[in-house]
């Protein structure tokens, strides 16, 4: 049996904060209205705002050294489909999930579908997984997949990613992202160039068994699994391994990806110009990859991200229509609860950057007043939007607070004793 918040919790929760929502609504309406915003209009928009679930995200994450399993945790799609439910059930801004193959194992995805759609729950970018071996497997990744030196392995990576386009074609998904581990540990291990033409070939392959509607995501990451190179290093050889493939073929920005300090917004921007921006893996990071939830190191940063987004959709910039995703490992707090408060982070830079006055910030950016330029960023992103997102909940039927309702609803006391521990890691990440 699918277990699920009552919905007459979710209603007598909100029925204690109702009022005092109101009231700040109320106040923060007549804020905006100063500034010529109409609240409601702004409100609409945080209620169409969606963003991905990654399935691997629901179970705990670990690094290299441990894992400490969660109580409950959920031990196969299914279940991460049913904490799915939850978090969308409260948030209603998670709608859809991404999955990530071998890692949940499907026999029937049919079966997968009917259940999804029992949810309320549709399905994101597919992802493969090349970066590790599955047992009993005839070619090894060790030394990489897409670029490997030998041929049989790095066919086996391509078919894999054309199994993963026909799985996500039953579940009603549009986009396959592909992150590969290949790279190097040693200064002269691999020929850069060589290895990027074996690469391009291989994404060849791929592109070519893409549907015509699909998109093809690229990820670039700059170290691990490889510690010297890696082959999409970075958004230069995505966007040019995404040139030489097509128009269906575009990069996605995990934010946790970079060299620390880099100016991610800008990379979006440039991006967004050539029309290759694909999508996100929203993440915060202090050190590397860290995959700390969105927005609770680094919430500027999301904002400005967001500003040049916004800023894309105020222009009406053609064919941009990015997908929006969590790629977070939550190692110490319970799943469900970091993604609904990370889902809630991403949501609101989205709406702090509709707050930006763009013919102001134009005036301002014209007349070289460099002061004002930043004032106008900042008094959008200080603008405490949080009624804003209670609200787009509420009247969406979620819940107004959702981490204490989840809480009082005690899904996980209840989880925990229909899902004893399997001891395994339901994402693989360890
Ligand atoms: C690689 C990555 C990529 C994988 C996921 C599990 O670090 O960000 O998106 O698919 O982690
Ligand atoms: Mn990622
Ligand atoms: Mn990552």
């Amino acid at each position: 049996m699918t277990q699920r918040i009552d919905k007459s919790l979710i209603a007598e929760e909100n029925a204690k904060l109702e009022s005092y929502l109101k009231e700040d609504y109320q106040a923060l309406g007549n804020q905006l209205a100063r500034k010529n915003i109409n609240i409601d209009d702004i409100t609409a928009k945080a209620e169409e705002f969606q963003i991905a679930v990654p399935s691997w995200g629901t179970g705990t994450g670990g690094t290299r050294f441990a894992r400490f399993p969660g109580e409950g945790e959920p031990r196969n799609i299914w279940e991460k489909i049913e904490d799915s439910a939850v978090i969308n059930d409260l948030s209603h801004c998670t709608e859809r999930v991404s999955p990530h193959f071998p890692w949940d194992k499907v026999d029937d995805f049919s079966e997968l579908k009917q259940t999804s759609d029992s949810l309320n729950l549709k399905w994101d970018s597919i992802n493969s997984n090349t970066f590790q071996d599955q047992p009993g497997q005839e070619h090894s990744y060790k030394y990489g997949s897409l670029a490997n030196t030998s041929a049989a392995a790095r066919d086996l990576a391509i078919q894999h990613n054309l199994d993963c386009i026909e799985w996500g074609k039953e579940l009603g998904s549009k986009t396959l992202t592909v992150w590969v581990g290949d790279g190097s540990n040693h200064p002269g291990q691999q020929h850069f160039q060589s290895a990027f033409e074996r690469y391009l070939e291989s994404m060849k392959s791929i592109y070519a068994g893409l549907p015509s509607d699909w998109e093809l995501h690229i990820e670039h990451k700059m170290f691990e699994p490889a510690f010297y190179s890696t082959i999409i290093q970075d958004w230069g050889s995505n966007i040019l391994a995404a040139m030489e493939l097509g128009p269906q073929a575009k990069s996605l920005v995990d934010l946790g990806h970079h060299a620390p300090n880099v100016n991610i917004e800008m990379i979006v921007s440039r991006l967004i110009q050539f029309k290759k921006l694909g999508g996100f893996h929203f993440n915060d990071s202090k050190y590397g990859d860290d995959d700390l939830d969105s927005g609770s190191l680094h919430p500027y940063q999301q904002f400005l991200i967001f500003n040049e987004l916004v800023d894309a959709e105020y222009r009406g910039q053609e064919g941009f229509k990015p997908n929006y995703m969590l790629d977070q490992s939550h190692n110490v707090t319970d799943p469900i609860e970091s993604l609904m408060n990370s889902a809630a982070s991403v949501q609101r830079s989205y709406i702090a950057a509709l707050l930006v006055n763009r013919p102001q910030l134009t005036e301002y950016q014209t007349n070289n007043d460099a002061l004002m330029c930043s004032n106008t960023l900042k008094n959008a992103f200080n603008t405490d939007i949080s009624p804003i997102l209670a609200m787009a909940r509420f009247r969406k039927g979620g819940a107004i607070d959702p981490i204490a309702t989840y809480r009082k609803a005690n899904y996980r006391g209840i989880v925990g004793k229909l899902r004893p521990s399997s001891g395994g890691n339901g994402s693989g990440i360890v």
